[in-house]
């Protein structure tokens, strides 16, 4: 990059209005990212030219976990080290500039983030793919800790501007809600391919009313409502939610999904007719892909724009938007199965809840003419006791459903959606997940990925994953393994200064770092590690020369604002984090710590540093998994069960390499009717006495009573959930052994090396650009544009 210094010292003076040397690192951070874009934008807007009149995908999502962008971006564009060494002439240290760059974590977990890896891959790929979604205000919350409870703070991520997206207020559309319009203004981000051969774009919108100021209130000194419309318009991209309990949350949820959805379609429709004169072509050239059913209001919608605005008849309407549309499902919880108040829709949208009838009433015609009556006939119901199903909206609307696993889109397709697949077989299909490795190993771990390219003589595996394969030949290398164990040991040295400064805890990088980091779920069972601890505690109490070799167990996680459970579960482990961590008769021999605030920038540091990936969801229920992933491309091996892409991760790696545990789908669909978690509660040696230090007062205070809930469910259930729906208790001692193994294994230093190096030369499988390449050719039928 040409006279970058002068650059930056220009922007310095037209944003900041002082000198460079002036600015504060904040400042100095946003001037560097400005400079980028600077260089990015002619090249981006190149990129967006060479796609004109070519088929291109869109990817409509509610969620995009971005976290940070200036050194993806640099690495993406081959220019890290050349910055680094500009900045350090002119006396500014890189890292610190990394550090000021708040991530943009617009996005729960897995759903969110993959949705940012797909844009990474499709740019990389030259493939168009266009990302359509939400500018929350606010994003999810902050996390912190007060006595070990989470406390929900909000994230003000835009407190300072956002150097890496662009207002586009002539692009502004208009959505029409019952109550009113909202004006819709994009903001561009820049999603640099690697080799920034192709710059795609993540456009995400915000809210705004059209009158921002009511002169006439205001003069009558009513300053509440001189800015009333103002207000209300900006509430719907306000905040992302990560539950949406309360009614008015819901609604509002409602409309964010409208929002986003009307806005995006009005886009491309509006660029298809400044081309285009009518809509034969719009199929030929559209392909969006729904991820997940919170975008799923664009079946409708199109239509509505279809028909009622431009005119084209039903029918016609109808093949358009079945041909443009596929949906992908993310989950196979039941209550996770987003359906909406008939009640909300009439009275915010109701000229799409109309939409929705014709739908509905066209179905249902069209499966009477098939010969359904009866019952038969309201299962595909899309409306249905005043709820609109929108997995069935999605499903009927689509050409494609996928799931995100094999396991996944088997269980999809032969039971929770079977009556679907019976319907339509032809549209179901499988896109294991997948993840870039240009963050999540490149970016997160350069120590690692230069050893890789010095061994394979090429950097080629940073655009093409299955050349690790290639390391499958030092497998014998003694010299070579050291080398990963002395990498490893950098990172976990990284992660311990890391950790004693954010959390004021200390940690032994010799000890085995046990790693598990995903959102707070009971289906995830961070209750079943934290059982094991719990236990191995105790022995240690008994015995305090056990062999075992020194463990920390580290956790990150945030549970929705609602889930008291999932809260519960985290006060219950920060609880036996003071407890052990305080005792200091096991002199250190376990450490547990619980990592405040986990987010993409906190979980780059943990995936690359890990010695044990805990993937220990109840078999079933985890759709896929894609932190699974990220550890081991980094090396790590997986204690898991047999569930989502644990089970192809394994295949691939070699089950000998990893440690799998616990019932299997099958297994539980055999015992589910006849299970009673006490027969485990009071045969499993060690089991009970974990368990009641939820009531026996081992941890007291004001978590008692979320204890006893967790108990209770456990032992009795409640009147809407069987006792242990995730049978924890059933796998508690299958899990135990497991841990056993693997403290084993550990203490041969080159035999769990292999292992490691197994699990990293066989993540090729697992990189999104092989998901994208899947997407792009079996579903959206679109061409790489170079
Ligand atoms: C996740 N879903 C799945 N949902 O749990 C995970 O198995 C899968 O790998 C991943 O999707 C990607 O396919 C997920 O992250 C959410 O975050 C919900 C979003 C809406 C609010 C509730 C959480």
């Amino acid at each position: 990059m040409n006279n970058m210094a002068d650059i930056m010292k220009r922007i310095s003076l037209s944003t900041f209005g002082k000198s460079l040397a002036d600015c504060n690192d904040k400042e100095k951070y946003i001037i560097l990212s400005k400079s980028v874009m600077e260089d990015i934008i002619p090249k981006w807007i190149d990129s967006e030219k060479k796609f004109e009149g070519k088929k291109r995908a869109y990817y409509f999502s509610a969620e995009y976990l971005m976290g940070r962008s200036l050194t993806n971006n640099l690495i993406n564009m081959k220019c890290k080290s050349e910055i680094e060494s500009i900045l350090k002439d002119m006396g500014i240290c890189y890292s610190s500039m990394e550090e000021q760059e708040e991530d943009a974590g617009l996005g729960n977990g897995g759903l969110g983030r993959l949705g940012a890896c797909f844009l990474d891959s499709a740019a990389t790929l030259d493939y168009p793919l266009t990302g359509y979604g939400i500018r929350y205000e606010f994003g999810l919350f902050k996390q912190l800790f007060k006595d070990g409870f989470q406390i929900e703070v909000g994230d003000d991520w835009l407190e300072y501007p956002d150097p890496w997206s662009i207002r586009k207020q002539s692009e502004s559309v208009r959505v029409s809600f019952a109550d009113g319009d909202i004006l819709a203004v994009p903001y561009d981000t820049p999603i640099i391919g690697y080799g920034q051969n192709t710059i795609n774009t993540l456009r995400l919108w915000k809210s705004e009313s059209f009158e921002k100021f009511n002169f006439r209130e205001f003069n009558d000194q009513n300053y509440d409502l001189s800015v009333k419309e103002k207000n209300d318009a900006e509430n719907i991209t306000k905040v992302l939610y990560p539950n949406d309990e309360y009614e008015e949350g819901k609604k509002l949820r409602l409309k964010q999904q409208y929002f986003f959805v009307s806005a995006s379609l009005q886009d491309l429709v509006r660029r298809h007719k400044a081309r285009y004169d009518n809509f034969d072509n719009f199929a030929q050239l559209h392909a969006i892909q729904l991820n997940d059913t919170h975008p799923a209001v664009a079946i409708p919608e199109l239509m509505r724009i279809l028909t009622e605005i431009q005119n084209i008849n039903w029918d016609k309407a109808w093949d358009i938007v079945t041909d443009v549309f596929a949906y992908t499902n993310h989950t196979l919880l039941a209550e996770a199965l987003e359906q909406w108040f008939t009640g909300f829709y009439k009275t915010l949208i109701p000229s799409v809840y109309r939409i929705i009838e014709k739908i509905n009433f066209q179905f249902v015609e069209e499966l009477r003419a098939k010969g359904f009556k009866g019952c038969e006939l309201d299962y595909y119901r899309i409306i249905s006791h005043d709820h609109i199903k929108m997995a069935w909206l999605a499903i009927y609307g689509s050409k494609s459903i996928n799931g995100v696993s094999q396991l996944h889109s088997d269980i999809l397709k032969y039971k929770e959606l079977n009556n679907w697949y019976k319907l339509s077989p032809q549209k179901f299909n499988n896109k294991t997940n997948g993840i870039t490795q240009r963050r999540w190993l490149l970016k997160s771990n350069p120590e690692l990925s230069d050893f890789i390219t010095e061994l394979l003589g090429s950097e080629d595996w940073i655009t093409d994953l299955g050349q690790l394969k290639n390391l499958e030949r030092f497998i014998d290398d003694e010299g070579v393994l050291n080398r990963f164990l002395e990498i490893k040991f950098t990172k976990k040295k990284q992660l311990a200064d890391y950790i004693l400064e954010k959390e004021k805890i200390e940690i032994d990088p010799n000890s085995i770092f046990d790693i598990q980091i995903k959102r707070l779920h009971e289906y995830k069972r961070q209750l079943l590690n934290a059982f094991n601890i719990l236990d191995l505690y105790f022995k240690l109490k008994e015995n305090p020369d056990l062999d075992i070799v020194p463990r920390t167990f580290i956790f990150g996680a945030k549970a929705a604002p609602g889930y008291v459970i999932a809260k519960g579960i985290i006060k219950y482990i920060n609880d036996i984090k003071q407890l052990i961590n305080n005792d200091s008769e096991i002199s250190g021999k376990i450490k547990v710590v619980f990592v405040e605030n986990y987010n993409v920038s906190y979980a780059e540091r943990l995936f690359s540093a890990a010695d044990v990936s805990e993937q220990i969801s109840t078999a079933g229920k985890e759709a896929s998994g894609t932190g699974n992933m990220k550890f081991m491309l980094n090396g790590t091996p997986t204690l898991g069960t047999y569930d989502g892409a644990n089970i192809e991760m394994v295949k691939e790696a070699g089950e000998q390499n990893n440690f799998i545990f616990g019932l299997r789908t099958e297994d539980i669909e055999e015992i589910t009717q006849n299970y009673n978690p006490r027969q485990e509660y009071e045969t499993v040696s060690g089991l009970k006495r974990v368990v009641d230090t939820l009531i026996d007062g081992t941890f007291v205070g004001i978590s008692a009573c979320m204890y006893m809930e967790i108990y209770k469910s456990l032992l009795d259930g409640t009147n809407w959930r069987r006792p242990d729906v995730y049978f924890v208790m059933k796998d508690f001692e299958s899990y135990r052994n497991a841990q056993q193994n693997i403290n084993d294994a550990f203490k041969d230093r080159i035999g769990w090396a292999k292992k490691c190096w197994r699990n990293l030369a066989n993540a090729g499988k697992f990189s999104s650009d092989r998901t994208i390449e899947q997407y792009a050719r079996e579903i959206w039928d679109i061409e790489k544009v170079y």
